[in-house]
């Protein structure tokens, strides 16, 4: 399977360094959460959405289960793209509502790891043998306007971002986001948005500080991807996890806390990093969304909302909005 390339060979190396090099010296400390994902962080993640405290891939599911034949119906897309594959569970609910519709032609995921694309393009391939594969490696934020001309196909298109990924985007970032996503759309095409929705506090950190310690592991991970990538030397046990829920903003910040004063090098980049005795690096920030504030971004962006669909306690919802 040809996964089309619209990566330079170096531009994740320079995304990284440009990150670290800025998140690092800045005050306070962070680092954008994308760089979670090397093959240990995926596994992690991939165990995290197991974690009985971890409700959101349960609750997507549960809706794409029971609505995916009316979402199908309403978009009759013949092509659906992913932003941010990664498992294919979901991808093959909406594939097979898509083909019972008779619509389906080619399914496109979009993702920054090959090897995740070819593992999800190779079984796809044995359960939809007439099905045009086109798996792109790219940066779904960095690479948007490359998208329409990876999208020949002159039908209706389906863009699904699910898991609440889009929660990880600061607010502005959203903005741009929704508005360059938008942009690559034509009228007709459907975008399915998946989103957490705000709910009682302490089931919302317990979902980001579980008790057998996954999410931890998933947060410190971030210091292995340095010292692995950048030739760092950071010690990761000696960071503390943090979860906490920011009420203004309505959202989950994870952090990562020195536990006692330290200096770090991050040799790659030739810079040294001063950690206090409790100064934290913001890792992550996963946004929980009210049915008003996610259509008013949708509506803000030039999209109209079509339907949503929620579990009965509203513990999670998904968007469908049409361009
Ligand atoms: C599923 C990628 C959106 O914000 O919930 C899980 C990742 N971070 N636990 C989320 C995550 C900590 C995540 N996304």
């Amino acid at each position: 399977m040809a996964v089309i390339d619209r990566l330079d060979d170096d531009y994740l190396r320079q995304a990284l360094e440009h990150d670290v090099r800025t998140g690092l010296t800045a005050t306070p400390k962070w680092l954008p959460p994308k760089w979670f994902y090397d093959e240990t962080g995926s596994a992690l993640f991939s165990a995290i959405t197991h974690l009985p405290e971890y409700y959101p891939t349960r609750r997507e599911l549960e809706i794409l289960r029971r609505h995916v034949f009316d979402i199908a119906a309403r978009s009759r897309a013949d092509t659906l793209v992913e932003l941010g594959s990664g498992t294919s569970e979901k991808t093959v609910l909406l594939l097979d509502a898509l083909a019972a519709e008779g619509t389906l032609r080619a399914y496109t995921p979009v993702d920054v790891d090959v090897v995740t694309l070819e593992a999800a393009a190779g079984r796809l391939s044995v359960r939809y043998p007439r099905l045009e594969l086109r798996p792109v490696r790219a940066d779904f934020e960095a690479h948007l306007a490359l998208l329409p001309s990876l999208l020949p196909t002159p039908g209706r298109r389906m863009v699904a971002f699910l898991g609440g990924t889009i929660g990880n985007l600061p607010p502005t970032a959203r903005e741009v986001f929704l508005k360059e996503l938008r942009a690559t759309l034509r009228p007709g095409d459907m975008l399915l948005l998946g989103t957490d929705l705000v709910k009682d506090v302490a089931r919302l950190v317990a979902a980001y500080d579980d008790a057998l310690g996954v999410t931890a592991e998933f947060n410190r991970n971030v210091l292995r991807v340095l010292n692995r990538e950048l030739d760092a030397d950071f010690q990761p046990d000696a960071f503390e996890h943090v979860a906490i829920y920011d009420e203004d903003n309505e959202w989950i910040e994870m952090r990562l806390r020195a536990a006692r004063p330290m200096r770090v090098a991050i040799s790659a980049l030739g810079l040294a990093v001063s950690f206090d005795e409790g100064e934290e690096i913001r890792t992550e920030i996963s946004a929980k969304f009210r049915e008003e504030g996610v259509a008013g971004e949708l509506t803000r962006a030039g999209f109209a909302v079509t339907s949503r669909y929620t579990d009965p306690a509203e513990d999670f919802a998904l968007t469908l909005a049409s361009a």
